[in-house]
């Protein structure tokens, strides 16, 4: 009897004190209510789509919850200028939630690296069947070994190369140009391949570089390389469409852990709900973006050999092949 009531009182204790940290209970309903302010980072400005995707998400997840959650949107590395960091500081729970591309993740979850091998998916189509389906689930669910709750594939798009040097179209016009990858041994293995120069490092630091002549390129989707006004230090854009890069959208494990169930379920809905909302921003504006750079005196070169890259790119094909498994290569190649 007496240790019935210890343990009562125990635990009107704990519920009075709420989790600790951002995440509070409120009695004055009679019934603990989860609360919670949430920090999203992005690594792109407040006009690139990862960043309106976690707008998008926040507003959302703001109504559905009645003002409950409550998520705020930190663009453009305001909360961390390197990637790797960043993924750490989800680890530690130090940032809540982050929407970027997959560059580092391979190296805290290994089968991530997997989408990022060149010329694995044919076309958008193909990309959202794959993504969308038990294998994008599969990767999602494999980040948790790392202490990330992966929630939704959002986009980052296929990536192009551009250059300060000249207009490249055959892999061989490459050879020798210092290419800025990212830090993703899969990304500097096919562009070694190419004869080029992979220089990995965190994307804040990619303008300067090219800037200063660090590096001679770098390669990005059509949307990253507008909105980071790429034009001003590149002036060369040859539309490779090499490898498909998707934006994960990521929450910090621990975080996860002590939301409520429904509100984990709201949570992965709603980030599910996002998805082809997102994907289809970057989509959308592609030609206006790409007119728009024209513009800007960039050089759009549009007949790249595409066939051509794809031999060249193809030992570092086969080496992830061999290193992922041959069979979850060829699942992702005969989704349809
Ligand atoms: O996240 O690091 C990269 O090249 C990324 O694709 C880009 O910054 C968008």
């Amino acid at each position: 009897m007496r240790l019935r009531l210890v343990v009562l009182l125990t635990l009107l204790v704990f519920a009075l004190a709420g989790c600790g940290g951002k995440e509070s209970g409120n009695q004055a309903s009679g019934k603990q209510e989860f609360k919670a302010q949430y920090k999203i980072a992005t690594m792109t400005p407040a006009s690139h789509m990862y960043t309106q995707g976690a707008q998008k998400f926040a507003d959302l997840i703001k109504e559905r919850s009645s003002g409950r959650i409550q998520i705020t949107v930190y663009p453009d590395g305001q909360l961390g200028k390197g990637e790797r960091e960043l993924l750490e500081a989800l680890q530690q729970g130090t940032v809540d939630l982050y929407a970027g591309s997959t560059g580092p993740i391979g190296g805290f979850s290994p089968s991530m690296l997997i989408v990022d091998i060149p010329f694995l998916f044919r076309d958008y189509t193909h990309v959202d069947k794959v993504l969308d389906g038990p294998i994008g689930k599969q990767l999602l669910d494999d980040m948790e070994k790392a202490n990330l709750k992966g929630l939704a594939f959002w986009e980052n798009g296929f990536r192009n190369l551009t250059n300060s040097k000249r207009p490249v179209k055959l892999p061989e016009d490459a050879k020798g140009l210092k290419i800025r990858t990212m830090e993703n041994k899969v990304h500097i293995t096919a562009w070694k391949e190419v004869g080029a120069i992979p220089t990995p490092m965190a994307w804040a630091e990619v303008y300067g570089a090219l800037q200063q002549k660090v590096a001679d390129g770098q390669e990005n989707p059509v949307a990253v390389i507008s909105t980071s006004k790429l034009n001003e230090v590149q002036s060369y854009l040859s539309m490779t469409q090499h490898v498909y890069s998707p934006a994960p959208i990521i929450m910090s494990l621990k975080k996860w852990q002590v939301m409520p169930k429904e509100d984990q379920d709201l949570f992965i809905k709603t980030a599910l709900e996002v998805a082809p909302w997102q994907r289809k921003l970057g989509r959308d504006s592609e030609e206006k973006m790409l007119a728009d750079l024209a513009q800007k005196n960039m050089s759009i070169v549009r007949d790249v050999d595409k066939a051509a890259w794809q031999k060249a790119m193809q030992p570092a094909f086969e080496e992830f092949s061999k290193q992922f498994g041959k069979d979850k290569i060829d699942a992702i190649l005969q989704t349809k």
